[in-house]
């Protein structure tokens, strides 16, 4: 393939973080539990125990954060609001809560970044849970209120919204498999929460829209490429039909089509979705969006036989973890044989490529939705040097990597507009506290002192000169 290696003109370079996983000062100014705060207690749920009280103090450091997003050429940053500081036990909105993201997006445009809001990335308010949580329709109305909330205090400064990051996390992987706060266990919680966040979403998206028509609005939704072992096995074949179906489809459907997936619905069928969908509700999902953000991380390989050596799955806590999937019992990821991050997670960059062309072909590519790469990135067991550096050139192979499959898509005609690595900081990664860490920034975590890792230094030449070529020839 002929390519020149380098970025469009208004390719946007960023990085991502998530509130509950950077912020800490998690009982400070107000801010009440989250589900996150609660799922951390339970025991044998997170790794070490580990929570988010302090994480990397970024409520106290956000101006030294920003100062190093700017070092690095940063052209915009996804963050998101913790719902239980903006809204205390779903509540009354918070004046501190609002006036630290007040002040972050001051410093950020103070800094020429572009803020990139995202309004849930799964701090629910424990309240809020506590009357049925995302399994109860009215979360999705207390959502759009909250939103409206937000935009009040920001929206004179903030133009990209994102309604959700991750909805089959927050449902699937959450109310069905328990890996995620809240830890219910729940096929038919699952498939709710799940049908209750696309309503949210809509609901928001309609309500932001009304107040200010030039807003750009979107979601971000975490997509796989599954493959099955043999073509020729029908029996594989329907095991990705159900992956994807159940881990893409049932999201992109109803945003683009205001449909759910028939297959789907027939695998499901007797769990109790149809008596969560009222009417209209799909036409209230299926706003027209300015961005879509796909999260990509690795394929999958599944067939309906096992696997002689299985790919190691959830974090390894003391809990039982059910699987997410509600009906792809029987199904089996397969190995491909590719190198491992440090989370198990396979390296498959083509696989973002085609990820990228069928999101394209299939749902936005005749559509003014834009494509962003929200999050991508890779955990590895960095190595500090003697000299204070950290020398993880496995982490700057991962991300030139993904950069060169991102203008491969963009090469074959797919307008991807931006990409955000996951993430700025090291940082609290869920199930696995701080055992796993991702960052172009190390944290010490007993100093907070953040170290730019190599992996940032390369990041930072490649924004500089919006292209690849100095990384494959230096
Ligand atoms: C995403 N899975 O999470 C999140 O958006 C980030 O907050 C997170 O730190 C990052 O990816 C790395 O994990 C996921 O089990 C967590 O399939 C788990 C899964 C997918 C995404």
């Amino acid at each position: 393939m002929t390519s020149s290696r380098t970025f469009p003109r208004d390719f946007l370079f960023g990085a991502a973080t998530a509130a509950y996983q950077i912020e800490g000062a998690a009982h400070e100014d107000g801010r009440t539990d989250s589900i996150w705060d609660t799922f951390s207690r339970v025991p044998g749920a997170v790794i070490n125990a580990d929570n988010g009280d302090v994480a990397c103090d970024h409520y106290h450091r956000y101006r030294d954060d920003v100062a190093l997003m700017r070092e690095l050429g940063l052209q915009t940053y996804r963050f998101s609001t913790s719902w239980a500081r903006v809204q205390p036990d779903g509540g009354a909105f918070n004046p501190l809560g609002l006036d630290f993201y007040s002040r972050l997006v001051d410093e950020l445009i103070e800094a020429n970044i572009k803020p990139w809001l995202t309004l849930y990335h799964w701090d629910l308010p424990q309240t809020l849970e506590d009357q049925g949580g995302w399994a109860n329709r009215d979360t999705a109305e207390r959502f759009r209120d909250y939103a409206l909330g937000v935009h009040d205090a920001l929206g004179d400064r903030v133009d990209i919204w994102t309604t959700l990051n991750e909805p089959w996390c927050s449902s699937f992987l959450s109310y069905t498999a328990g890996a995620h706060a809240p830890g219910r266990q729940s096929t038919e919680a699952g498939l709710a929460a799940g049908h209750h966040l696309l309503l949210a979403h809509g609901l928001t998206v309609d309500a932001l829209r009304q107040r200010d028509p030039n807003l750009n609005l979107g979601i971000t939704l975490n997509l796989t490429v599954a493959k099955p072992v043999d073509p020729t096995h029908p029996g594989d074949v329907d095991a990705a039909r159900r992956i994807d179906g159940q881990f893409n489809r049932f999201f992109l459907d109803p945003i683009f089509r205001g449909e759910y997936p028939a297959d789907v619905l027939d695998d499901v069928a007797e769990l109790g979705l149809d008596a969560v969908i009222r009417d209209g509700d799909l036409a209230q999902i299926m706003q027209p969006i300015d961005a879509l953000g796909v999260n990509y991380y690795h394929g999958e390989l599944v067939s309906d036989r096992p696997a002689q050596h299985p790919l190691p799955g959830e974090a390894p806590t003391t809990r039982v973890i059910r699987s997410p999937f509600p009906a792809a019992d029987g199904v089996f990821h397969h190995p491909q044989g590719l190198p491992l991050t440090a989370m198990d997670w396979e390296v498959q960059p083509a696989g973002l490529t085609e990820l990228l062309q069928r999101v394209d072909r299939e749902y936005t590519g005749a559509l003014a939705t834009s494509l962003y790469v929200t999050e991508n990135g890779a955990a590895y067991d960095d190595v500090v040097t003697d000299d204070g550096r950290v020398a993880d050139l496995d982490r700057t192979d991962f991300l030139t990597a993904h950069l060169g499959a991102v203008l491969d898509a963009i090469d074959s005609g797919v307008d991807v507009k931006g990409y955000f690595y996951w993430s700025l900081l090291d940082n609290y990664e869920w199930a696995w506290g701080y055992a796993k860490r991702f960052g172009i920034v190390r944290v010490d975590y007993r100093t907070q002192q953040r170290t730019v890792k190599d992996s940032g230094h390369a990041y930072a030449a490649i924004i500089r000169n919006r292209s690849l070529v100095p990384m494959l020839t230096e």
